[in-house]
């Protein structure tokens, strides 16, 4: 399987998030990235190349002009006042208060973002948009006739929607990875999303939308991040009614449980008869993930590659989340070759 990687996620390592009322160092670090691309040379995965610089446009099909415009000018607008904390929100237009956009930059952060977990520092911006043009470059070669890639995005997407980041993510790389095959051409793609967390970034780009089935197992949002979004009885609006499947799992779900919602969603991937499939690879379903409460194994991410194999479609995979960083190579590269080898027996 081809990867593509870019060394840029280097520019992107914030400092702190806040935790359990303590700032803790960010454990969206730049080495998880490190960590897969070694397990991809380590098992011959296939060829690493760099990305393809496919330009702003594709990210606007996803992102408001505003929103973009925002983010690419904050560092600059931070660095004038000569502090050297990394840029971080810390109010936001939540009920009673009006959603208007002030001048401030602290109060634009507010506006543009649904929490303090995206850290804007001198690199992010730069990062952030080599991580899109890594799933641009993936979805160019299925495009172009491979049957699956694999996009090594840092930092990763699923929880930015249109014009709000949030959750470690800033660009959707899988949500503007999807928009690229439609606007290619194709008529239906199914996003099947494993992280941990709920994708709602992702969920509330395509909600009112048929030509994206977005699908989701997750960690229940009653109990867990991004808890506002994410339940079972979300199944899209207006053009899109039916074309949005969550599978919130409780606390301590392992395999057998995790499995049968992968399989229910694959159920609905096959009826919706999708051209491709994109899927959102977080690993943080891992039994060991510091902040997160499923049991899965290493072995158990090959048998998850070989049923998204059976699925028959050409497949890209967009890393996202996964901070057990030891192991986080192992258990990515794992559904990867479990896809791989389902797929060579078909
Ligand atoms: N710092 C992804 O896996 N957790 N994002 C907040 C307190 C936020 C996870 C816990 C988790 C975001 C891509
Ligand atoms: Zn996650």
């Amino acid at each position: 399987m081809l990867t593509i990687y870019s060394d840029d996620h280097h520019l992107h390592h914030g400092r702190c998030e806040l935790m359990d009322g303590q700032l803790m160092p960010c454990f969206e670090m730049p080495s998880r990235a490190d960590h897969v691309l070694q397990r991809v040379r380590d098992r011959n995965l296939g060829p690493v190349q760099a990305p393809t610089d496919f330009g702003l446009a594709p990210l606007q099909r996803v992102h408001s002009r505003d929103y973009l415009d925002f983010f690419q000018g904050a560092w600059a607008r931070w660095a004038a006042s000569n502090l050297d904390g990394d840029l971080l929100p810390y109010t936001w237009p939540a009920r009673t208060l009006r959603r208007v956009l002030p001048s401030s930059l602290h109060g634009q952060l507010g506006y543009y973002s649904f929490d303090g977990g995206a850290p804007i520092t001198a690199g992010t911006w730069q990062a952030a948009y080599s991580a899109a043009q890594v799933a641009l470059t993936a979805q160019q070669a299925i495009q172009h006739g491979a049957h699956s890639a694999f996009a090594l995005c840092r930092p990763p997407g699923h929880h930015a929607a249109s014009d709000l980041m949030g959750g470690y993510c800033y660009l959707n790389n899988a949500a503007i990875a999807a928009q690229a095959f439609l606007d290619q051409g194709h008529a239906k793609v199914a996003i099947l999303d494993v992280d941990y967390h709920h994708g709602n970034g992702t969920q509330s780009i395509f909600y009112a939308r048929s030509d994206v089935l977005f699908t989701s197992i997750h960690g229940h949002p009653e109990a867990e991040f991004p808890f506002f979004l994410g339940y079972a009885d979300e199944l899209g609006e207006g053009a899109g009614e039916g074309f949005n499947f969550n599978y919130p799992l409780p606390a301590g779900s392992g395999w057998e449980r995790w499995s049968a919602a992968l399989d229910s969603a694959c159920d609905e991937i096959e009826r919706y008869a999708a051209d491709i499939v994109v899927v959102s690879l977080g690993v943080d379903t891992f039994k060991d993930d510091p902040i997160s409460q499923f049991k899965l194994d290493s072995p158990d991410y090959l048998v998850m590659g070989s049923r998204i194999a059976r699925l028959g479609k050409p497949t890209l995979f967009v890393m996202e989340g996964g901070y057990a960083v030891a192991e986080i190579g192992i258990n990515a590269v794992n559904v990867l070759e479990g896809f791989e080898t389902e797929g060579a027996t078909q």
